[in-house]
């Protein structure tokens, strides 16, 4: 039995009315180019990869056995991969290939456990540059546009993955990586920068430092992303760099960016299936959702060699639909994410779990458990976060702050303000404590 995933649908070019037009479109992309190909044999793609991981992977193959699918519906039998799967397996316990064939490889930081680890063959990082440069193409970037990629060059998948994307369509990229924001600034304005990468609270900031002078910018589009961002936060980064701004979404485990991205009508996040298998699920009984209830999405990468993964809980929360798009992409949308099924937080890139403080802070035998983490965007702009803590003593608390910070650095690469107070000073809860104040407005 073949299936299919749903078939590519391809509209007419929309007669738009005035009011549909996003606010400042400038480029209008073919989002069906490279499209004309037959459906995706999703099936075929399923059974190659659970034949590639049942001989590769001892821990699918534990789980798996030799599974080969019959019918698409037999997915959501099929156990899901999590992100302490990944940690346990750290470095390379969840390889499908060789070591020898992995040409690079990425992390996610920002854990006091074990890195989340993803690997490439040199075929991969062609598949991730193919995706790239749709993700590139979606935003409508041509090889006359000039690009800036803020995006942390590193272990981080940000820089890089937007990199290769770029150099594969052919536009001039300028890798800034993230940082050093007057510099930025100055080189958007000198070498007439029309494409800015970077996460949308880097966006922000630049648009704060550029001030009146963003008129003085070439800029058209951004594609950020990495972290949750609200359409009020679009607008406001929209007016301040004088740009179209679109979302981009991706993670680590799957490879990094270019799993999803919005088309200019801004209405939802295109996800590239014929890369990506995703389902949305009851994130309590892990059931999957019918199109348009809201759930947590599951992600499966049906062409991935080095690091394939089946059924990863993104613990993120969004709603797919199956309504065609006017843009004429034959992919499935998802809303875009604004929350989280646990209590993950991303502060300036860096995912960050509560337990991972609390981890750090008992180290100091003087500190406490009783901890809140206040985290806010109004200061600088960018994410701040400010560690409470009580210690179990009165005095030398100054020092102790600075102890902890130190660890905070070292351990996550994160500058973190760390308050220590005295013991009882912080309010006791008579439920589950209240560990996070979020004061970032993502709704
Ligand atoms: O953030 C990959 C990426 C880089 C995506 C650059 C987009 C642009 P991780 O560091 O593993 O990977 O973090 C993945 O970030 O599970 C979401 O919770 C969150 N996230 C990523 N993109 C978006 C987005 C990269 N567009 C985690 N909107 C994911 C909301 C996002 N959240």
């Amino acid at each position: 039995m073949t299936c299919h995933l749903p078939p590519f649908r391809r509209s007419q070019p929309e007669v738009r009315s005035g009011g549909l037009e996003p606010p400042c479109l400038r480029a209008e992309p073919d989002n069906t180019r490279g499209m004309e190909a037959a459906p995706i044999d999703a099936l075929a793609l399923w059974n190659d990869l659970l034949a590639r991981v049942g001989e590769q992977v001892p821990f699918y193959r534990d789980r798996l056995g030799r599974r080969r699918l019959i019918a698409q519906e037999e997915v959501a039998e099929l156990p899901f991969t999590t992100k302490e799967d990944f940690r346990s397996a750290y470095p390379f316990g969840l390889l499908a290939v060789p070591r020898d064939q992995v040409v690079r490889v990425h992390m996610s930081s920002g854990t006091t456990g074990k890195p989340v680890v993803t690997a490439y063959t040199r075929r991969d990082l062609e598949l991730w540059s193919e995706c790239m440069e749709r993700v590139l193409g979606f935003a409508g970037v041509t090889t006359a546009d000039v690009l800036q990629n803020a995006y942390g060059y590193g272990l981080f998948t940000g820089g890089l993955g937007f990199h290769i994307g770029a150099e594969r369509l052919g536009c001039l990229v300028v890798p800034t990586s993230s940082g050093v924001t007057q510099r930025q600034v100055m080189l958007m304005r000198d070498l007439e920068v029309s494409v800015l990468c970077c996460t949308p609270s880097y966006a922000l900031v630049l648009a704060e430092a550029a001030g009146e002078g963003h008129r003085g910018l070439q800029l058209r589009v951004g594609l950020f992303g990495a972290e949750p961002w609200s359409e009020a936060m679009r607008r406001e980064i929209e007016a301040g760099l004088g740009l179209e701004a679109y979302d981009v979404y991706g993670l680590t485990e799957l490879g990094g960016p270019g799993v999803a991205v919005e088309c200019h009508r801004h209405d939802g996040l295109h996800i590239f299936e014929d890369h990506f298998y995703a389902e949305v699920v009851d994130p309590e009984s892990g059931r999957p959702l019918p199109p348009g209830a809201e759930g947590e999405l599951v992600l499966t990468s049906l062409r991935r060699e080095a690091s394939p993964v089946i059924r990863y809980r993104t613990r993120d929360l969004t709603v797919l639909t199956d309504e065609p798009c006017p843009c004429g992409s034959p992919f499935r949308r998802m809303r875009k994410v604004t929350g989280r099924a646990d209590d993950m937080l991303i502060i300036r890139g860096e995912n960050l779990f509560p337990s991972q403080v609390e981890a750090l802070l008992l180290e100091i035998p003087e500190l406490t458990a009783n901890y809140q983490l206040v985290v806010d965007r109004s200061a600088h702009r960018l994410d701040t976060l400010e560690v409470r803590v009580e210690a179990r003593r009165r005095d030398g608390l100054q020092d102790l702050a600075q102890e902890a910070a130190r660890r905070f650095r070292d351990a996550i690469g994160l500058g973190v303000e760390v308050t220590v107070l005295e013991p009882g000073a912080l309010p006791r809860s008579e439920g589950k404590a209240r560990r996070v104040i979020d004061r970032r407005e993502l709704g």
